[in-house]
């Protein structure tokens, strides 16, 4: 496999750090658009520190909405490795502004031409964990099938199956399904990419992710879940012709295709996950003094990596 320079790693680590970093100023403060800004300037600044030709392929959104990490922009010294990069500054603008649990600060990296470039628009979401038949689930399935299909491969029943979903309107149907079947729903409030990630979390009781979220954080669990065996399958959810339209400038021709985690994440690639707000998965920044402490989940494909790191920063 052509690798990421592994020495590239705790760059990419502090970038993500950074961004946490800046969010977790707003904590509690009920702004969530000054909290992603203030992730988004410091995620990019650190960006421009590493020796990198980098691409943000999914970022904050088309050049001329975002002032910054717009889809297309270009970070790094503009010397180096072509890399192309997702980021999520801030996964999480309502938990960090009313400081509930589970914000996070995400991006991941990929060789150039290594991740799907998915518009920002709704995306439909199946994952479950590890050491499963391969293909076991489908968009195309029922609910009931793919539930049925997961509790014999892992030798139970539907009721021991337990399920994540994010709590919209638009899953009454899926709900109702999970319902009849006895399905435990542990429900989430906002945050998809942990709710994904929680699927092959050896902590979590969650079996199966389902569900309709934002297309960047669908690829950037996808990036993770690359890393850590887990299986996951998406469809874009386009509403309009705008959104459509939107696609089709990103180079997507087939609208309706199911895409596996295959399609989505090619090569190598490294995901970095720092907490805001203390969270299932990672603990939030702390002030020391004039430094912060920040809690990290950290992979590297080709490198076998998959860690939590805790480092002191200097603010
Ligand atoms: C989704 C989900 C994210 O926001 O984008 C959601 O993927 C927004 O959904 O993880 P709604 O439009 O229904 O509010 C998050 O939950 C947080 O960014």
């Amino acid at each position: 496999m052509n690798t990421i320079n592994p020495k590239l790693l705790d760059k990419f680590i502090r970038v993500s750090e950074r961004a946490a970093f800046g969010a977790s100023k707003y904590r509690g403060k009920d702004d969530k658009i000054a909290a992603d800004q203030a992730a988004v300037d410091e995620m990019r600044s650190e960006f421009n520190k590493i020796e990198m030709k980098g691409r943000v392929v999914i970022g904050e959104g088309e050049m001329d909405e975002a002032p910054m990490l717009f889809i297309g922009e270009e970070v790094g010294t503009k010397k180096g490795e072509e890399l192309d990069i997702a980021v999520d500054p801030l996964e999480g603008t309502n938990f960090t502004a009313k400081n509930l649990p589970n914000a996070i600060s995400v991006l991941a990296v990929t060789k150039k031409g290594g991740l799907f470039s998915a518009p920002d628009t709704y995306m439909e979401k199946i994952a479950v964990g590890l050491d499963l038949p391969k293909n076991i689930i489908d968009l195309d399935n029922s609910v009931e099938k793919n539930i049925k299909l997961l509790a014999e491969a892992k030798n139970t029943k539907p009721e021991n199956i337990t399920a994540c979903v994010l709590k919209r309107s638009r899953h009454d149907k899926i709900i109702q399904s999970l319902n009849d079947l006895n399905v435990k729903i542990n429900f989430i409030q906002d945050g998809d990419v942990t709710g994904v990630i929680s699927v092959v979390d050896p902590n979590s009781p969650i079996d199966i992710y389902l569900g309709i979220g934002g297309g960047p954080e669908g690829v950037l669990a996808a990036a993770a879940l690359d890393c850590l065996g887990g299986q996951m399958q998406t469809r874009l959810a386009l509403s309009d012709q705008e959104e459509v339209n939107r696609a089709q400038k990103l180079g997507i021709t087939d609208l309706k295709k199911k895409y596996n985690i295959e399609d989505m994440i090619r090569g190598d690639v490294i995901f970095c996950a720092t907490g805001v707000t203390d969270g299932d998965m990672l603990k939030g920044i702390t002030y020391k003094g004039d430094s912060f402490e920040a809690s990290s989940f950290v992979l590297h494909k080709s490198q076998k990596i998959s860690k939590k790191v805790t480092n002191i920063v200097k603010k």
